[in-house]
């Protein structure tokens, strides 16, 4: 298998590209497929301060390492979810990773915090746990990019995940989420600007560029995930695509050119006037926003108001310019 470009040795082969890369060549190839989707959808400027949420699995840390090679200013956002040793383990790539390269990397720990882990919140408010965990991830990280004065947050979601959250939505036709299935969320009133650098390059991708970029990612997944109907959704992606390759891209694309626009009156009309929370004061349709609700269901509590949502951690001696304690 040889290179499409330099006809060296290749290392992957990506059908529905039709090419191969050897080592540099994909490097380059991810490279700019992430800058191509920053510049089609307006995604980040030059100047924005980045804030990554990241995970210590393979996409987080392969979005973060390819925004600061890209040349921008990212720092990133940990949340220790108390999900047993997954979390412990996985907060562990995240901080080697941003003490390797030198990047702040900002922590919330959700039980040491809050007062409750995933496993006892979405039993004590019976949903399901990445029910719980979604609500739980998209408060904190709003309010850690708002507080920090970041313009931007990044999620590694990549074509695969974004490919199976469209065909679980079109399959249920959930069409008030269809109009909001974008790359980009533009910020507006208590939300920051969300945007998903990622949606060019597939999870094998960022895998490979994990492998040949030296990152260390937790390889094992969530526990909570097993049973999770986006599994399903990707399995069956994944046989569409081996009959079809390019088919992901195409579903996903064809929506977002011809499709998106369709469907977004009907998630605008579902964004009534927002109040604020008259516990924690996030935007919110109700009186108390769901996050609140989640955390007293869960016998949880707020912490005193004022104290910081995310802290940036100390990274050990190799970190250059180190905040230790300091808060963003
Ligand atoms: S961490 Fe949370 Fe995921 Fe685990 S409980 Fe579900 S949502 S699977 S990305
Ligand atoms: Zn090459
Ligand atoms: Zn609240």
């Amino acid at each position: 298998m040889k290179c499409t470009v330099c006809k060296g040795p290749a290392i992957i082969d990506i059908r529905r590209h039709n090419a191969n890369f050897c080592t540099e060549h994909f490097l380059e190839q991810c490279k700019r497929q992430v800058t191509k989707a920053i510049d089609e959808f307006d995604m980040i400027g030059t100047d924005d301060r980045v804030l990554v949420a990241v995970s210590g699995g393979k996409d987080s840390l392969a979005v973060w390492d390819l925004l600061v090679e890209l040349g921008y200013r990212a720092d990133g956002l940990y949340i220790g979810l108390g999900i047993g040793d997954y979390s412990d383990v996985s907060g562990t790539y995240a901080r080697d990773f941003a003490a390797e390269r030198g990047l702040t990397l900002l922590e919330v720990d959700l039980p040491g915090t809050y007062g409750y882990d995933i496993p006892t919140g979405s039993r004590a408010a019976r949903r399901a746990p990445c029910s719980a965990c979604g609500l739980s991830k998209r408060h904190l990280f709003d309010r850690a990019a708002l507080e920090g004065a970041y313009d931007v947050l990044v999620t590694g979601h990549n074509l695969d995940d974004e490919a199976a959250v469209l065909f679980g939505n079109t399959l249920h036709w959930h069409t008030e989420y269809l109009g909001r299935q974008l790359p980009v969320l533009p910020a507006r009133d208590g939300f920051p600007r969300k945007v998903k650098p990622l949606v060019r390059l597939t999870e094998r991708e960022t895998a490979a560029y994990c492998v040949v970029r030296g990152i260390d990612y937790l390889v094992e997944e969530c526990p909570m995930a097993a049973g999770n109907r986006h599994l399903t959704y990707k399995a069956a992606l994944n046989d569409i695509e081996k009959a079809s390759p390019g088919a992901k891209h195409s579903f996903y694309f064809g929506f977002l050119d011809r499709a998106a626009a369709h469907f977004a009156p009907e998630a605008e009309s579902d964004r009534v006037e927002l109040g604020a929370c008259t516990s924690c004061g996030a935007p919110t349709t109700a009186e108390v926003c769901a996050f609140c609700r989640l955390v007293d269901r869960a016998g949880g509590a707020l912490p005193e108001a004022g104290t910081p949502t995310a802290v940036a951690v100390e990274l050990g001696p190799t970190r250059a310019g180190a905040t230790s304690g300091a808060v963003r």
